[in-house]
């Protein structure tokens, strides 16, 4: 089973809609095996947005980043990567997809309420990144074999 990373941002912080999203991924049927409030610093926002550091956008992103503490939620599931950015929606949140998180929730390319990793290697790279080995948990869900066919479980 895939796992991916899920911050949610200051924005949603504020707004109080930390229920409401966590809520999404659980009726789903994913699987939270981590959770937790942080607070971010230069050198890990440096780290997470890499692909992004050199865009004029960046020092106001990070400022933002920083502004409140976020939720650092790691979820499992099959194919649970690609099915977290369907569940996510597009950066720009008020083009993004009614029924999607940033399409039901947000109206900005800045603040889009989450962020999910976008490819099974930033993934793993990503939960590495903000969790430690023994924040991860591994424990049987039993709703599973009714989430899923026999196949998809193993
Ligand atoms: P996504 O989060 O949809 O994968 P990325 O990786 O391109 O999008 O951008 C990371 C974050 O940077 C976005 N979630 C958003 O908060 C911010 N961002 C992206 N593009 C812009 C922009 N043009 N102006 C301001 N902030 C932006």
């Amino acid at each position: 089973m895939e796992r991916t990373l899920i911050l949610i941002k200051p924005d949603a912080i504020q707004r109080s809609l930390v229920g409401e999203i966590i809520n999404r991924f659980e009726r789903k049927g994913l699987k939270i095996v981590a959770l937790k409030m942080i607070s971010l610093d230069e050198a890990i926002l440096r780290e997470h947005y890499t692909h992004i550091a050199d865009k004029n956008f960046y020092p106001g992103l990070e400022k933002w980043m920083m502004s409140s503490p976020v939720i650092a939620m790691c979820v499992e599931g099959y194919e649970v990567v690609n099915t977290v950015r369907l569940l996510t929606g597009i950066t720009k949140a008020r083009s993004a997809e009614a029924g999607s998180i940033r399409g039901d929730f947000a109206m900005s390319v800045s603040c889009n309420v989450i962020h999910a990793s976008d490819s099974i290697e930033n993934a793993i790279q990503e939960v590495k990144r903000f969790f430690k080995p023994d924040e991860l948990f591994d424990y049987q869900k039993s709703e599973f074999e009714h989430v899923y066919g026999e196949d998809e479980r193993t």
